[in-house]
């Protein structure tokens, strides 16, 4: 029986590296002849996707709620190919995930259950990266883009709800290190709880 992959997912603030990050995993990982997969969300390919895309580069407006319900739409149509993706035994590497859609929607002020919702079911992650950088360290990269959310004031809210949605299977990575150190910092955490989780791989779960 092919043992499953697992799914890790990457988070963290606007300008952290998650994506620079997410890169050198999946190829560390390949390196090491484990079958892997960058998986990135919002996936702004689909019919949702465009959508969230428009919004996101201020083209078009949309009620909170509905942008909310949205991206989580774009997950769950991933899911069915996620999944057996994973039983295949594929590791996926998730740049953002529902945590990112929490984060986002209840620092514009929408309430943090209601937000919650949409996402119950999606497939649980086996272990959460957190890239921790502050507001300040963020900035000083070379300040934020043109999207819609990338502005001091909502970044500095979103981190404040990050901190309120993390559990056990958060690992936080300090970010303000060089490149290099984030890399192996992370490459020691997965290491670890790949091996952990060897010997005790769990089927699939929903959150
Ligand atoms: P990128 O810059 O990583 O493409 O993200 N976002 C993301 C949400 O508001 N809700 C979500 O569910 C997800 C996945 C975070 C684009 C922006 O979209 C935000 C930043
Ligand atoms: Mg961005």
């Amino acid at each position: 029986m092919t043992q499953r992959g697992l799914l890790i997912v990457v988070e963290g603030c606007d300008r952290s590296g998650k994506s620079t990050q997410c890169d050198i995993l999946v190829n560390s990982l390949q390196q090491k002849g484990i079958d892997t997969e960058l998986v990135k969300f919002p996936d702004r390919t689909t019919q949702t996707g465009k959508m969230i895309d428009s919004y996101l580069q201020q083209k078009s407006e949309l009620d909170d709620h509905a942008i909310h319900l949205l991206f989580s739409a774009n997950r769950w149509e991933a899911m069915k190919t996620l999944s057996e993706k994973l039983n295949n035994g594929k590791t996926l590497v998730v740049d953002r995930y529902a945590f990112s859609g929490v984060a986002f929607s209840s620092a514009k002020g929408l309430d943090l259950e209601w937000c919650r919702n949409p996402d119950i079911g999606l497939l649980t992650p086996d272990i959460v990266l957190f890239l921790d950088l502050s507001i300040d360290d963020a900035e000083k990269r070379g300040g934020f883009g043109d999207e819609r959310y990338e502005k001091r004031e909502l970044q500095i809210k979103v981190r404040d709800q990050f901190m309120k949605l993390k559990d056990d299977s958060w690992k936080f990575i300090d970010a303000s290190q060089s490149k290099e150190n984030v890399e192996k910092e992370i490459w020691n955490t997965i290491d670890a709880t790949r091996n952990l989780l060897q010997d005790n791989i769990q089927e699939l779960q929903f959150n």
